[in-house]
C-alpha cells in the first residue's frame, strides 16, 4: 500500500495505482477526455493534469503513478487555468456546430466546455469543412474529433479489427483509415463500438430515420416493425429511466403511434433461428458435417470471419440472422396470412446494432432481388423520432406486440445477452434429445461478461462442448486456439459487441463510459428476468413457430426454409 493526500483527503492506495485511480478511491473527480480504463490509456489530452507538491509542472493523473508520501492538487488556480487552455485549444480545431450536432448534451467535450466556464468567443467558428464520410452505416466526421484515440483503441486492441488509425504528425494528425479509403471499403465490421467510446460527434450511425417517416407517410405502403431483443431494456434510457428497465410495453405503445401498422418481434425470428440452427447443428453432428457449428447472427462477426478467418466460413450456421429469418417471412408469409400484396409491405427494424444496416443491404440476402428488411434504424434513432413526434414516452401506457409474428419466447429474449443463443440452442437440443419437455432449462455456465466462456453439457448421454465468445478480439483468440488444434467444440456462439447485443454500436451512449459494464450488467439482469417471468421459455413451444411450420415452412431444414431462412458466405 502506499499513502498520499489529495486535496487534503489521507489515502491509502495500491502500490502501482495511478494518481486517477487514487483520486477515484477518494471520491475526488478528476475530468477526462481521452482515457477510458480498459480501453485507452495514453495520457495524451493531459485534461486530467494535476499539482504534485514539489514536483516540476503539471503531470496528467491517468498515467502518473501515486508515489508515498505525495500531496496531489486537483484543483488548484494553476491547474484549472492549464485546463481551460487545454480545453480551448481543443476546442479552437472542433467544428462547434453543437445545437444540430447529434451528440448534441451526451459529449464529453461540451460538458467539460461547460463546467469549466468557457467562453467560445476566444476563436472564430470552424464551420464543417470536411466531407463526411457517410458510406457504410458508421459516418465519421473529422471536423469533430478531438482526437483522443479511444475509437482507435477499441477497434484495434478490443476488437482487433485495426480499420482506423491515427496518422501523420502536428497539426496534421488525423484519424483516417488505410489509403484514406472510405471506412465501408476496408475491414471495418460496422460494429460501432468506435462510436460508443467516441466523447464527442466524431462518429455516428448513419441517419435512416428519414426513410423510415417516408414509408410511414406513403399510404400505398404496409409498415410493419420488428424490435430486438435488446432494445427493450435501454431504449428507456433515452428517457431519464433507470438503466435496465424493461420498456417493451411503452415501446410497442409509441411505434403504434408513430403509425406503424403492425408491431412484431424479432424474437419471433430469433425462436425461428434456433429452429433451424437446432437442427443444422444436430445434423451436422449425426451425418459427421462440418463441426464447431458456428452461430451466424452477428452480422459484425460475420463480416470480421468472411476478412480474417476465411478457413472458418463452411463452421458458419447457414441460418441467416433473426432479423432477416424475420424479414423474409414479413414478406412472405404474412402477406399471404393478411391478405397483402407482398410488394407493398415495408419492414422497419428497431436494432441495439449499426451493423444490421450493412446485413439488411447485403446482396446474398436478397430474395429475387428484393431486400427482406428495407430500413434499420438503432435504439437512438427510434428515440429521436419518438421525441420528435411530441410522443411523451414515460407517461405511456403497456401495448402487446401484434399476433402472428409477434409471441416471444423467453429463449427468444435472451438471445440479447452474450450466451443468450447458446442458451436458447441447448434448451431446444436438449428437449429433442431426450424426448421430454425438460423443467431444468437454466444454462448458467454459459451466462456471464468474461471474454470467453466454455462448457461440457451432458444431454442425453452426448456430450456437447460448446464455447461462447463476445467481442471480436475474443472471438479470434478463440478461433486461434481451434486453428491450433488445442480445443475441439460443437458449437460456439460468438457476438461481435462485448457483451452482446445489450452493448451494441446502436444503444444509447453513456456520458460516463467508465460505468460500461455495470450497465452491461443491469441490461443483463433485466434480459433475464424477462425470460425467468415469459409464459414460454423455449423456442419450440412458441405457439407462433409451431403454426408457421404447420402452415406454411413444412419442418425444419425444409426446402421451403432453406430458400427464405439460409445463406451462404463470402470468402
Ligand atoms: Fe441482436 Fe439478434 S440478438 S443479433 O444481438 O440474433 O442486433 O438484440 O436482434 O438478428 O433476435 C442485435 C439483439 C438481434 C438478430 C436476435
Ligand atoms: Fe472499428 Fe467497429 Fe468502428 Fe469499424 S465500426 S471502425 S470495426 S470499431
Amino acid at each position: 500500500k502506499i499513502n498520499l493526500t489529495i486535496d487534503g483527503i489521507d489515502i491509502s492506495v495500491a502500490k502501482g495505482s495511478t494518481i486517477l485511480q487514487a483520486a477515484k478511491e477518494a471520491k475526488v473527480d478528476i475530468p477526462t477526455l481521452c482515457f477510458l480504463q480498459g480501453v485507452h490509456e495514453p495520457g495524451s489530452c493531459r485534461i486530467c493534469v494535476v499539482e504534485v507538491e514539489g514536483w516540476r509542472g503539471l503531470q496528467p493523473a491517468c498515467v502518473t503513478k501515486a508515489e508515498e508520501g505525495i500531496v496531489v492538487k486537483t484543483s488548484s488556480r494553476l491547474v484549472r487555468e492549464t485546463r481551460r487552455d487545454i480545453l480551448e485549444l481543443i476546442l479552437a480545431n472542433h467544428n462547434r456546430e453543437c445545437l444540430s450536432c447529434k451528440r448534441n448534451q451526451k459529449c464529453e467535450l461540451q460538458k467539460l466546455a461547460e463546467d469549466f466556464g468557457i467562453d467560445s468567443n476566444y476563436y472564430e467558428k470552424k464551420g464543417t469543412c470536411v466531407e463526411l464520410d457517410q458510406s457504410g452505416p458508421v459516418v465519421r466526421d473529422t471536423s469533430k474529433c478531438v482526437l483522443c484515440g479511444r475509437c482507435v483503441s477499441v477497434c484495434s486492441n478490443i476488437q482487433k479489427v485495426n480499420a482506423i488509425d491515427l496518422a501523420y504528425r502536428g497539426p496534421n494528425t488525423s484519424v483516417t483509415t488505410p489509403y484514406e479509403q472510405s471506412l465501408s471499403l476496408r475491414s471495418c465490421i460496422n460494429c460501432g463500438q468506435c462510436i460508443k467510446v467516441c466523447p464527442v460527434g466524431a462518429l455516428q450511425e448513419r441517419d435512416d430515420t428519414e426513410k423510415v417517416w417516408k414509408a410511414l407517410e406513403d399510404p400505398e405502403l404496409h409498415v410493419v416493425v420488428q424490435t430486438a431483443p435488446a432494445v427493450r431494456v435501454a431504449l428507456g434510457e433515452e428517457f431519464g429511466l433507470p438503466v435496465g428497465t424493461n420498456v417493451k410495453g411503452k415501446m410497442v405503445t409509441a411505434l403504434k403511434r408513430l403509425g406503424f401498422n403492425k408491431i412484431f418481434d424479432t424474437t419471433f425470428g430469433a425462436d425461428l433461428t434456433i429452429m433451424e440452427e437446432g437442427t443444422e447443428l444436430l445434423h451436422r453432428i449425426n451425418n459427421g458435417g462440418k463441426l464447431p457449428l458456428i452461430t451466424s447472427c452477428s452480422p459484425g462477426w460475420v463480416k470480421f470471419c468472411e476478412h480474417n478467418y476465411s478457413d472458418f466460413l463452411d463452421n458458419l450456421s447457414s441460418c441467416r440472422s433473426p432479423q432477416q429469418m424475420f424479414g423474409a417471412v414479413a414478406k412472405s408469409y404474412y402477406p399471404q396470412k393478411a391478405g397483402l400484396d407482398a410488394n407493398k409491405v415495408f419492414v422497419v427494424s428497431v436494432m441495439p446494432c449499426t451493423a444490421k444496416k450493412f446485413e439488411a443491404d447485403r446482396e446474398e440476402l436478397k430474395i429475387n432481388g428484393l431486400k427482406d428488411v428495407d430500413a434499420v434504424i438503432t435504439t437512438r434513432e427510434l428515440a429521436k423520432m419518438i421525441k420528435q413526434a411530441g410522443i411523451n414516452f414515460n407517461e405511456l401506457s403497456d401495448s402487446y406486440y401484434d399476433e402472428l409474428l409477434g409471441t416471444s419466447t423467453g429463449a427468444g429474449v435472451i438471445f440479447a445477452n452474450t450466451g443468450g443463443v447458446m442458451e436458447a440452442a441447448l434448451r431446444t437440443v436438449a428437449d429433442i434429445l431426450t424426448g421430454e419437455d425438460l423443467q431444468t432449462i437454466e444454462y448458467h455456465e454459459v451466462r456471464g461478461l468474461e471474454g470467453t466462456k466454455e462448457a461440457t453439457v451432458n444431454i442425453n448421454g452426448m456430450e456437447l462442448n460448446v464455447a461462447i465468445a463476445h467481442g471480436t478480439g475474443n472471438a479470434a483468440k478463440l478461433l486461434d486456439t481451434i486453428r491450433e488444434g488445442k480445443a475441439d467444440y460443437h458449437f460456439i456462439e460468438v457476438m461481435a459487441c462485448p457483451g452482446g447485443c445489450i452493448n451494441g454500436g446502436g444503444q444509447p451512449i453513456l456520458m460516463d463510459k467508465s460505468k460500461t459494464q455495470e450497465v452491461n450488467q443491469l441490461r443483463a439482469a433485466s434480459i433475464y428476468s424477462l425470460d425467468r417471468t415469459a409464459v414460454k421459455r423455449k423456442s419450440h413451444d412458441n405457439p407462433e413457430i409451431k403454426k408457421i411450420y404447420a402452415e406454411f415452412l413444412d419442418k425444419p431444414g425444409s426446402s421451403k426454409a432453406h430458400q427464405l431462412l439460409h445463406t451462404h458466405y463470402i470468402a
